[in-house]
């Protein structure tokens, strides 16, 4: 996803956040926080591995917000034990990473590369030896480049070869991880990836855009197969997804709204969860019902069973009947409430609405929030504490519509906090931070911000409880 950056609004006020009643979440509610491995590992040459499509992206003027690369980033592939102390000292029982594709199969030639799986042993190694359970995703964003220069997501090959990256780690990691997240985001890989270039590789391609798409959730599929023979695992993909809402009933903005609740919601939860996709998506790009890129079978390998849906959820849209170039006739409004620092508007209701959606349309598969968080102008004062009530507002106001979707029966099985660390935000380079805990970049030191702090003690508050006093 990608952030614009504006002047903070009057409206912007800190409050003291209350929260929900932590007892409203059932028992064995999981809660953690997510990180990306390009966003945060750095050592991008180190062990053997090849650079991936950010590397290359990054790497050319004019993509990345002040030339800023993920080379160093929050070091952690060397300080992966300091941060897997903050994970545990904020009492979390899971944390979500992701494998960085070119370290394990860096050429994507049948290889596997035992010094980058290396890392993520002792990454799992410290994470349990401190009680904190492992969610691995297998993809979020980090192509090996040399795929890229074969095709990339558009090729249906690099189904193939994600199929052996998936065997890779489970066949190291397994014995250890259970809990697999296939796919983070697809969209984003796919629409920012391919159609607006917005994101690595920066193509702008529509008709790859959408080969691309299809292709992921084919990879998906695979994975969920090669996952399925192992008995202890529990797998699920990471889609991110927000309501759409019509300015107003016109049939115009009512139709905008369908078109793009289509193309980022519906593009992904049909296929996934009904196995079609939906006729009017179709339509709307001139697609027939059975593209080229779209073979038989593969509906059936893409809603293979999950154990979870994850949902990334930052804000909601209001879109408008529009004519702006490229916009497949849909105008985008500014947010009405507060907004983020990166110029997101603070929509908690929304993350109710789509989580109550999901369950409404697609039946009762069981729901993670796999990422969820706010980007402020966070700064250490002279006290050396990061005080950012604004997000602390935000995690409260967030997890209390998670609370009402439990009541309204959602089957919300898991919140992880968007970041663990501030770090890379793509094409944002560094100006924008997502973390529970700050990072200076020029010594790399973590201070664990107001919000880390009030989390830990509403997950503390949580497990009292169920203890009871
Ligand atoms: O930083 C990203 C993450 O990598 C994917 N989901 C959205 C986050 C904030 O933009």
């Amino acid at each position: 996803m990608t952030a614009t950056k504006r002047a903070a609004p009057p409206d912007r006020v800190a409050r003291a956040a209350a929260g929900p009643d932590p007892g409203s979440f059932p028992a064995d509610f999981v809660w953690g926080a997510a990180t990306a491995s390009y966003q945060i590992e750095g050592a991008v040459a180190e062990d053997g591995r090849t650079p991936s499509i950010w590397d290359a992206f990054a790497a050319t003027p004019g993509r990345v917000r002040g030339g800023d690369t993920g080379a160093v980033a929050c070091d952690h592939y060397h300080r992966y034990a300091e941060d897997v102390d903050l994970v545990a000292g904020l009492g979390l029982g899971a944390y979500r990473f992701s494998l960085a594709w070119p370290r394990i199969c860096p050429d994507s030639d049948g290889r596997v590369n035992a010094a980058g799986l290396d890392f993520y042993d002792r990454l799992v190694d410290a994470l349990l030896a401190q009680g904190v359970t492992p969610w691995a995703t297998l993809y979020h964003w980090d192509l090996p480049q040399v795929l890229e220069e074969r095709g990339g997501w558009p090729s249906r090959d690099t189904v193939d070869r994600f199929v052996e990256l998936t065997a890779a780690a489970h066949d190291r990691l397994g014995d250890r991880v259970h809990h697999w997240i296939t796919l983070n985001e697809p969209w984003c890989s796919a629409f920012l990836g391919y159609a607006s270039g917005l994101h690595a590789p920066g193509r702008t391609d529509g008709d790859a855009a959408v080969a691309a798409a299809h292709h992921l959730l084919l990879a998906h599929g695979r994975a969920v197969e090669v996952l399925r023979a192992d008995p202890q695992a529990q797998v699920g993909i990471s889609v991110n997804l927000y309501p759409v809402v019509p300015l107003d009933d016109r049939p115009g903005n009512l139709d905008a709204a369908r078109r793009i609740d289509g193309l980022q919601n519906r593009w992904f939860l049909d296929p996934l969860l009904l196995g079609s996709y939906p006729a009017d998506v179709l339509e709307d790009l001139g697609l027939s019902a059975s593209p080229a890129w779209l073979r038989d079978g593969d509906l059936a390998e893409i809603s293979r069973p999950l154990d979870f849906l994850g949902i990334n959820y930052y804000t909601r849209h209001t879109v408008r009947s529009g004519a702006y170039p490229g916009s497949a006739g849909v105008e985008f409004l500014d947010p009405r409430g507060p907004l983020a620092a990166n110029g997101w508007g603070v929509e908690p209701d929304g993350l109710a609405d789509i989580l109550t959606r999901i369950t409404r349309d697609y039946g009762d598969v069981p729901l993670v929030v796999t990422e969820n968080g706010s980007a402020w102008d966070d700064a250490v004062d002279a006290a050396g504490a990061v005080e950012d009530a604004e997000r602390t507002d935000y995690l409260a106001s967030h997890l209390e519509a998670c609370s009402r979707a439990i009541a309204a029966g959602v089957p919300l099985r898991g919140y992880f906090a968007w970041s663990l660390l501030d770090n890379f935000e793509w094409a944002e380079g560094y100006a924008v931070r997502f973390g529970l805990v700050h990072v200076d970049y020029a010594t790399q030191k973590r201070t664990t911000k107001a919000s880390g702090r009030w989390y830990a003690r509403f997950v503390e508050d949580h497990r009292a409880s169920i203890l009871g006093p």
